[in-house]
């Protein structure tokens, strides 16, 4: 039996006072994610429960119950408060998918401090601009991405402690860099969690828009009733469940439902260090014994193309229940699910800004393939005329996606710049800045962003970052970088590309820009192809016109082009 039941129903009946009820909060008391998680399912008699099963990708398996979780986020927190760390300041996590990243995460929050996840695959300057806007005081990393800290340290003058989660003494540590050994350290019974209440923050996403720098996305402690309760409807998670989330918590699927909303419900899950492969991904569901599996569009694409022969070697006949996030599911990847799986990936819809699920298909609920579905429960969300703000009553007709303000997780500010956040509101509603349309029955249908930023595999990269990237080269004079469609990735960045004089196009080149960008930002906001452009279309108050590059790379009409300057 799902937990949503009736959908109509529970959608006509639903407050989010129930869910604090049920989670057992009481308005104007205190709340803490860290605590949440751990210490209230202990204190439910479940501190023998498996927490979470870990797998390296060379085959090392850590097991913890929640009572271990507890232990390990307690000596975390005393750590950090033992070192000088106060409520507030901000405590980055820079990790590939270690129990230490989880338990980390959690640790943070106890101590009132506000944690900030980044990929670990971010470069140094992907880094530093976080750090630097974030005015971060800790990072919590790993040998193996050590220097690309090292390579930043200087230009940090606010970052005073760099722990080092693996430290095996082979190396000096510098000035400011500590050992911390979470499973050899004396573990902590007793720690003081900071009394947070529901406005105090908690989580610092960065996310990229279209322009300017990646914004802080800061959300608060009170998220929790709203993770809680859409992981226990959209993903359906049961007692008994094993539940495998894919995301990497440096994106927010990876928070939200890799650690908040599960562990908040007492789920065990199991988390995987291997690469995507579907021979991996298949053998870690067999051996896990996987029931709910979240994982994101791209990768279904990729277990597409390995086919369904790899499918049949495997038992997965543990699958219950499949979820999608991060861009749209193509109606072809909802039936072939069914065909390998049994089973078809729910779609669900939402943002790091919304902080959980906004509009998703639900057990139950007949699925539509290729509709994101409907609004959760608590949740009223429409498709508003662009010129007006105004919710649209035509069926069918394409507008803005809006939620309309408050939900518990929605985020309260993007740090320290309150002006773009409330740019984000228009006429009551906030903007999601995608554009979809509502058919008859209510499902949602996804269109396309309304913006320049990029979508590749789920993750959203600016094209301002890549720019800004890209003239740093000393061949580069200037540059524009869009999304070009992708059969796996839905997206790749390619960039246009004015040479400075003296400088010619060549592969070398092309090569030599590409790799620049890959150790400087990521792998994902790698350029997959350089076009030399002898200039750059701009309108005529000087803006790059990405949208007509764009346009060019989809095959789509160009559109208004009389601002257009060159032309
Ligand atoms: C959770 C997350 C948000 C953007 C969002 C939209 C795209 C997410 C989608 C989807 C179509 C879906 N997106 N889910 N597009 N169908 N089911 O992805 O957060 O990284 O902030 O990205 O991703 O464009 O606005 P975030």
């Amino acid at each position: 039996m799902s937990h949503i039941g009736n959908y109509e129903e529970t959608y006509a009946k639903f407050t989010w006072r129930d869910a604090e009820r049920e989670i057992g909060y009481e308005p104007g008391d205190p709340i803490n994610i860290g605590a949440w998680c751990t210490d209230r399912i202990c204190a439910q008699g479940k501190g023998r429960k498996t927490a979470l099963v870990w797998e390296g990708h060379d085959g090392t398996r850590k097991q913890y119950t929640f009572d271990d979780m507890r232990l390990r986020t307690n000596t975390i927190a005393a750590f950090l408060r033992s070192h000088g760390i106060e409520p507030g300041e901000r405590v980055c996590l820079f990790m590939d998918k270690i129990p230490e990243l989880y338990f980390g995460f959690l640790g943070v929050l106890k101590t009132g401090a506000i944690v900030q996840p980044l990929f670990s695959a971010f470069g140094s300057e992907s880094l530093l601009t976080r750090l630097a806007d974030a005015g971060t005081s800790a990072i919590f990393t790993q040998k193996k991405h050590l220097a690309k800290v090292r390579a930043i340290v200087d230009q940090l003058p606010s970052l005073r402690l760099i722990i080092v989660v693996d430290d095996d003494g082979s190396k000096p540590l510098r000035e400011r860099e500590t050992a911390f050994d979470m499973d050899g350290s004396p573990q902590v019974e007793h720690f003081d969690v900071h009394p947070t209440t529901a406005e105090s923050p908690s989580v610092l996403h960065y996310t990229s828009g279209t322009t300017g720098k990646p914004k802080g996305a800061q959300h608060v402690h009170y998220s929790l009733i709203s993770q809680y309760i859409t992981a226990k409807y959209v993903l359906d998670l049961h007692e008994d469940d094993i539940y495998w989330c894919t995301a990497d918590p440096g994106w927010v699927t990876g928070t939200s439902y890799g650690i908040i909303g599960p562990w908040a419900n007492g789920v065990t899950q199991c988390v995987t260090d291997a690469g995507f492969k579907a021979d991996n991904w298949y053998g870690f569901i067999e051996r896990m014994r996987v029931t709910v599996w979240y994982s994101a569009p791209t990768a279904i694409r990729g277990l597409m193309k390995e086919g369904l022969d790899v499918v049949r070697k495997y038992d997965l006949s543990s699958l219950r229940h499949l979820c999608s996030v991060g861009e749209p599911l193509n109606a072809e990847a909802v039936l072939w699910s069914k065909e390998a799986f049994g089973k078809m990936f729910h779609d669900t819809f939402w943002q790091t800004e919304t902080g959980c699920i906004v509009i998703s298909n639900y057990p139950g609920m007949p699925i539509k393939p290729g509709s994101m579905g409907k609004p959760f429960p608590g949740i009223t969300a429409a498709v508003l005329d662009p010129s007006t703000y105004e919710p649209i009553a035509v069926k069918g007709e394409v507008g803005l996606i809006a939620i309309r303000p408050p939900w518990p997780s929605m985020f309260r500010t993007y740090w320290k710049n309150e002006e773009t956040y409330k740019a984000k509101f228009r006429n009551g509603w906030y903007i999601c800045g995608d554009r979809a349309s509502i058919d008859e029955d209510g499902y949602f249908w996804f269109i396309g962003r309304d913006d320049d930023v990029i979508n590749t595999a789920g993750h959203l990269v600016g094209p301002f970052e890549i720019e800004s990237a890209l003239l740093e080269h000393p061949a580069v004079a200037e540059s524009a970088a869009v999304g070009k469609p992708d059969p796996v990735n839905m997206e790749v960045v390619k960039a246009f590309i004015a040479l400075k004089p003296g400088y010619t196009p060549s592969k070398t080149l092309e090569l030599e820009i590409m790799n620049f960008i890959r150790k400087k930002l990521s792998p994902l906001a790698m350029p997959q192809e350089v076009e030399f452009v002898p200039s750059l279309p701009r309108t005529r108050s000087g803006k790059i016109m990405r949208r007509l590059l764009r346009a060019r790379e989809w095959g789509e009409e160009i559109g208004d082009t009389s601002t257009l300057e060159n032309d």
